[in-house]
């Protein structure tokens, strides 16, 4: 048996999604003629508050046409430095939308509004136009954190208030919604876009959505074509994803409380530090400073006992719970992390 923690992208499609992907009714979504993409956009775009969405291959993708869409090269776009787009997109904003990246050091996926403002450039012949806000809730580099509603308006009144768009990375929005006990809609609705994906905790094969304005969404269409990203018969996937946001949310928690109970037991284990109020969702952060071992030979030493998980950095190691990991298998992945943590 291997515990495959490494992401909740290794989740494999429900019984329920192949059935529904073997029935899809198909179309050529290029000419606009899938029913099943279109049901699933129109789904999607109600569920955060949205006019229309866009199904896209990748949650990378998907944000990455919003920033083509919403930006000209040379712009200016405010993230905070540790959000996926400035750490795990190949340096894709320079690249595809020839836009500059100003970071700014957030906390758990909050920048201080304060912050935002400060960086946004006055007019003068010699400065970029900043132009965009990048949020990120769950916050993926912080470990799943959530940001609450409240911090969610403050960012993006001040963002508004200094003439900016804001662009929601949302690729965890339900996970958000779920440990915030509220409406996804809640978190998106006031955002200019908003990606989601449908292929992590939702566990769909393939797909995340971008939804925004209805003018907004038809030509993020077109930058989607331009990077290939214009599908075929894609209505056998976008059946996948429709189980996934008609299914798959509400057993979101599961993963949450799982993820929990492995943490209190990480928690327990001599030479590793968990700051368990760090663990708000489906992530799992920890620290093995103290086994003074490598990286290396821990993930290697856990994955020959079946138990496979990443680096964040030199020290952290991240373990993410999802559908394919139940409530059982916990205690045995506590047992197999504290054997290899007592051998090294
Ligand atoms: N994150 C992956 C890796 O890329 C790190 C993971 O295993 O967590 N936004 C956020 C916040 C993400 O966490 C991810 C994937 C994406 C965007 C990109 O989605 P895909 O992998 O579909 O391009």
């Amino acid at each position: 048996m291997v515990y495959d923690l490494r992401s909740d992208t290794v989740t494999k499609p429900t019984a329920e999604m192949r059935q529904a992907m073997a029935e899809a009714e198909v179309g050529d979504d290029v000419y606009g003629e899938d029913p099943t993409v279109r049901k699933l956009e129109a789904l999607g775009a109600d569920l955060v508050g949205q006019e229309a969405a866009l199904f896209v291959p990748s949650g990378t993708m998907g944000n990455q046409v919003a920033i083509l869409t919403h930006t000209r090269r040379g712009d200016e776009v405010i993230a905070d430095s540790n959000a996926h787009i400035v750490y795990y997109e190949v340096g894709a904003c320079a690249v595809l939308s020839g836009v500059q990246l100003r970071t700014i050091q957030g906390h758990n996926g909050f920048i201080e509004p304060s912050a935002i403002e400060e960086a946004v450039r006055g007019k003068d012949l010699h400065f970029p136009e900043s132009r965009l806000l990048c949020l990120e809730n769950t916050h993926n580099r912080s470990g799943g954190t959530v940001v609450s509603p409240e911090a969610m308006d403050c960012m993006i009144q001040a963002a508004h208030g200094k003439g900016l768009r804001v662009h929601l990375d949302g690729a965890r929005i339900f996970n958000a919604a779920t440990a915030l006990g509220v409406g996804a809609d809640r978190l998106t609705s006031a955002c200019d876009s908003v990606m989601f994906c449908l292929s992590k905790g939702l566990a769909a094969p393939v797909g995340s959505l971008l939804a925004g304005k209805a003018d907004f969404i038809e030509l993020a269409r077109k930058y989607r074509k331009m990077l290939g990203g214009g599908m075929r018969q894609a209505g056998v996937l976008a059946a996948a994803g429709i189980v996934a946001l008609q299914k798959m949310i509400g057993r979101l928690g599961e993963d949450h409380q799982n993820a929990t109970a492995l943490a209190q037991g990480i928690a327990e284990i001599k030479g590793l530090h968990i700051d368990l109020a760090s663990v708000q969702t489906n992530m799992v952060v920890f620290d093995i400073s103290g086994l003074h071992t490598t990286m290396e030979l821990f993930l290697r030493r856990l994955a020959e006992e079946g138990v496979l998980a990443g680096p964040v950095g030199s020290s952290k190691v991240r373990m993410v719970t999802h559908k394919d990991i139940s409530a059982k298998d916990i205690p045995t992945v506590i047992r197999i992390i504290n054997k290899v943590s007592m051998d090294l």
